[in-house]
């Protein structure tokens, strides 16, 4: 089933390391979002879903996690539902993995440390719900996500749904302005909230076609600005929870947060798990319907990246 990568430290799947070999179009995803983003059994549901909604878009889905120390690309169904149940999984970021690794534990890695793992195996897409960025208060906390320091280093074009405002949506586009990152939001002039489609930020650059995102990737690392894109997809309208709704809940879940000490890696999987609880679980179903539809954008960007 799994085959050892160049690197010693890799596991690539069969197929993953195919579709590498070949050129063919590979979509990385994250285990964070299983393992501490969802509740059981929709994270497994979502996580299956993904994978067929990217296999039905002509690529070829990888699923990234570090499994008894072991960085894995590429997941078996067994290992969706392991990441899915198991309270033996910790979240792992950049900062963790050296000791997820040399500790031979399993890991759900976050943006960041996805991002890691499929710059390693060469993938050059991947497809999340939300990005981490600048926490609310974090002048007093210093809070801000890894995922915007792999953001600014690492070659990967990431489609989220954008930033929830959990986040200081306005401080995070200003950190990835600094940090280079060209922010690009899909069919949109809007930076998109997550769960609602407008965030009352305006997207620093809009572009209309998978064609001209892959384009813009190719360009960003042809000219040599090392680092990743970040691709932020509006939930469908559909789906959307308005910001006016949401934004209490946002509220409620920061208050609780705070008044339980809640802190430091602890802090998103609360806020995630306090609006599904609030929401008793809308949130939950706008959240697995904005990630299908980041799958099928990925999907297509990685078509149309692969093919130039
Ligand atoms: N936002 C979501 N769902 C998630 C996450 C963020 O809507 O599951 C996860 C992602 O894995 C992201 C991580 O990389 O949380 C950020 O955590 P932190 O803020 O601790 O860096
Ligand atoms: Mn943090």
């Amino acid at each position: 089933m799994t085959t050892p990568h160049p690197h010693p430290d890799l596991v690539i799947t069969d197929e993953v390391a195919e579709a590498l070999n070949d050129g063919s179009p590979v979509v990385a995803l994250e285990s964070t979002i299983i393992s501490h983003g969802m509740p059981f059994p929709q994270n497994v549901e979502m996580a299956t879903e993904v994978e067929r909604i990217i296999r039905d878009g002509g690529a070829v889905p990888a699923t990234i996690a570090v499994l008894d120390g072991r960085p894995r690309v590429g997941l078996t169904s067994e290992d969706l539902h392991l990441l899915a149940t198991s309270p033996d999984v910790s979240k792992i970021s950049t900062r963790d993995v050296p000791y997820a690794v040399s500790q031979g534990i399993h890991g759900a890695t976050t943006v960041a440390s996805t991002m890691h793992f499929a710059a390693l195996a060469g993938i050059s897409v991947f497809v999340t719900g939300g990005l981490g960025g600048v926490h609310r208060g974090a002048e007093r906390t210093y809070d801000v996500s890894a995922d915007l320091t792999e953001l600014s280093k690492t070659n990967v074009a990431v489609i989220s749904a954008g930033v929830k405002s959990i986040l200081d949506i306005g401080l995070t586009l200003e950190a990835l302005e600094t940090l280079g990152v060209p922010v690009v939001a899909y069919r949109t002039d809007d930076f998109p909230a997550f769960f609602s489609r407008i965030s009352g930020h305006g997207a620093p650059m809009r572009l209309d076609t998978p064609a001209d995102i892959a384009a813009l990737m190719a360009a960003k690392w042809r000219l040599g600005l090392d680092g990743g894109v970040a691709i932020v997809n509006p939930i469908p309208a559909e789906d959307e929870i308005p910001a006016e709704e949401i934004g209490v809940i946002i509220e409620q879940a920061l208050a609780d947060m705070e008044a339980n000490g809640i802190h430091g890696k602890e802090a998103t999987p609360f806020l995630l798990g306090r609006i599904v609880e609030i929401t008793q679980g809308a949130s939950l179903t706008a959240n697995i319907a904005l990630v299908n539809n980041n799958a099928r954008l990925g999907a297509q960007v990685a078509s149309e990246y692969a093919a130039l």
